[in-house]
């Protein structure tokens, strides 16, 4: 592989064995980040063994092996893709200069900012998602959310390298302040919005992948184009993993809406939670849910902060270099649907500002697919219903929607009408208290919960009744 040394305390490829400061302060951080796993880390199973993938190598063919490990000796380390020869800052006032690989003095905070904030979700989720091994619909999935875990560990091992490695004292201490604060505490929460929400179900947990999970490879993806040379690199690796956690999100929400569709062939009845089952209505509240607090995390329509990041070279769009204009955006505008007033309008802003939107843009089209996906299953089961996103001022948080009362269909409403009919469009008490009667564990090899689908494959190529964890020791 690439450099990277597995005997170490710290499986890396940064050769932290030559930079002894560095070696010892990570060595430091490191029992304390398994405390904290053991404390918020999944409830249980930490004796057991998982059949998990761990990254060997950074390069394109390599760097899965899949192999029994108990969580707590996962090899978390710091792994950055290759470094590119040459690269060059790709847009803002530095295009076209060498990338950097230290910080420039004058970006400190800005950057400090981003990172910190981009490691602050890392163990949110975990934390988050701490409860549900004692649920799973099945071994198989089980697997797949211990993997979506240590993985995200990884990530925020990624973060507390780059906050240690160069951002000195103050980088320290923001890597112990992303071990103390924690999801939903009222004292100390999480930075961002969608990461304080709870994830007490399975359902909850295949939308989190889908939709929140989402705004990490948008995220991850404008952070990759930056100038600073280790974020870009730390990024780009980062997001080879990223794309397990959607697939589980949307694998995950597929099978269940699969399941729904072929519950109500078989009853012929649309009241699916008679027979076990979550039905599309139910979904459909889920989805509004998950996508709007997941479209919080872009920030608002216009935004000051974000045309500085980009300015000064820091956090580029999505695919930034695969765009034809000049990378400055010096003179281009950009829609931006907003509030005014109390009617919705689009105009036209300077582009530096929207930046956010767009990369929200981006999102909600990659969300779109998904739908598509799964409404394509409804189609072919011969029902006709339509999962939709619904507006993207519906159930706002943050920027100009976050004053107002949006309906899915995107009507301004009165207080009077959002009360009335929230029920109808956001997860109510009753729907959570069903989903959670259908939370009762499957854990023989091949079984599954009655209200999903199996997925179509296995694991790396096995068969889906394979022991993905291991319940019980085995002698000998
Ligand atoms: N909740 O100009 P504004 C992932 C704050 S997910 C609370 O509108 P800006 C993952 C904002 O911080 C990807 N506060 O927005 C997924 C600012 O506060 P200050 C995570 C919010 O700064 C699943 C103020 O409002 N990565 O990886 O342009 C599992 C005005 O900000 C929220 C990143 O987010 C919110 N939703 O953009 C595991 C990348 N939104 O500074 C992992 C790094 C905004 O005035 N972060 N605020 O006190 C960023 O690029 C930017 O900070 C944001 C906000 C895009 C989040």
């Amino acid at each position: 592989m690439a450099g990277v040394d597995y005997l170490e305390r710290i499986p890396n490829n940064v050769n932290l064995r030559d930079d002894r400061r560095l070696l010892r302060a990570l060595e430091e951080w490191q029992p304390r980040f398994l405390d904290w796993w053991k404390e918020m880390g999944p409830e249980g199973f930490q004796a057991n063994e998982v059949y998990l993938r761990t990254a060997i190598s950074v390069d394109r063919d390599g760097w899965a092996q899949f192999g029994y490990v108990k969580m707590p000796d996962y090899r978390w380390g710091i792994f950055l893709a290759e470094p590119e020869a040459d690269r060059r800052v790709a847009f803002g006032d530095h295009l076209g200069k060498p990338a950097w690989p230290e910080v420039p003095g004058e970006y400190r905070g800005v950057l400090r900012r981003l990172i910190v904030t981009q490691g602050d979700t890392e163990p949110a989720s975990v934390e988050q998602q701490r409860h549900l091994g004692r649920t799973c619909p099945s071994l198989y999935d089980l697997r797949n959310l211990f993997q979506v875990n240590v993985e995200e560990g990884r990530h925020l091992w990624a973060m507390v390298y780059l906050l240690h490695a160069y951002f000195g004292r103050d980088g320290r201490e923001e890597a112990e302040a992303l071990l103390q604060r924690r999801s939903g505490d009222h004292d100390k929460p999480r930075i961002l919005g969608a990461f304080n929400e709870r994830t007490p179900d399975w359902l909850s947990f295949f939308m989190f992948c889908f939709f929140t999970d989402r705004d990490g490879k948008y995220q991850l993806a404008s952070l990759q184009e930056s100038g600073l040379d280790p974020l870009s690199r730390t990024c780009r690796f980062m997001l080879t993993e990223e794309a397990h956690h959607m697939f589980v999100g949307e694998m995950g929400v597929g099978r269940i809406v699969q399941k729904s569709c072929e519950l109500m062939r078989q009853h012929r009845s649309d009241d699916v939670r008679r027979h076990g089952g979550i039905d599309l209505p139910t979904m459909q509240r889920y989805i509004n849910f998950h996508y709007s607090v997941s479209l919080d995390l872009f920030g608002s329509e216009v935004s000051t902060n974000a045309a500085n990041a980009f300015t000064m070279g820091l956090k580029g769009r999505f695919e930034e270099t695969k765009k034809a204009d000049d990378h400055r955006l010096a003179d281009a505008t950009y829609p931006v649907t907003c509030l005014e007033g109390d009617r919705i309008a689009t105009r036209d802003v300077p582009a530096l500002t929207a930046l956010n939107e767009r990369l929200r843009d981006d999102y909600i089209a990659d969300c779109q697919r998904g739908i598509d996906r799964w409404n394509r299953t409804i189609k072919e089961h011969g029902i006709d219903v339509e999962l939709r996103l619904p507006h993207r001022g519906f159930h706002r948080a943050i920027g100009s929607f976050g004053e107002a009362r949006i309906s899915p269909d995107g009507r301004v409403i009165t207080e009077a009408e959002w009360d009335a009919r929230r029920r109808e469009w956001l997860p109510t008490p009753e729907d959570a208290q069903f989903v959670a009667t259908l939370m009762r564990p499957a854990v023989e090899p091949g079984r599954f919960a009655g209200w999903i689908a199996p997925p179509a494959r296995g694991i790396n190529g096995l068969p889906l009744d394979h022991e993905y964890v291991r319940l019980t020791r085995k002698e000998g």
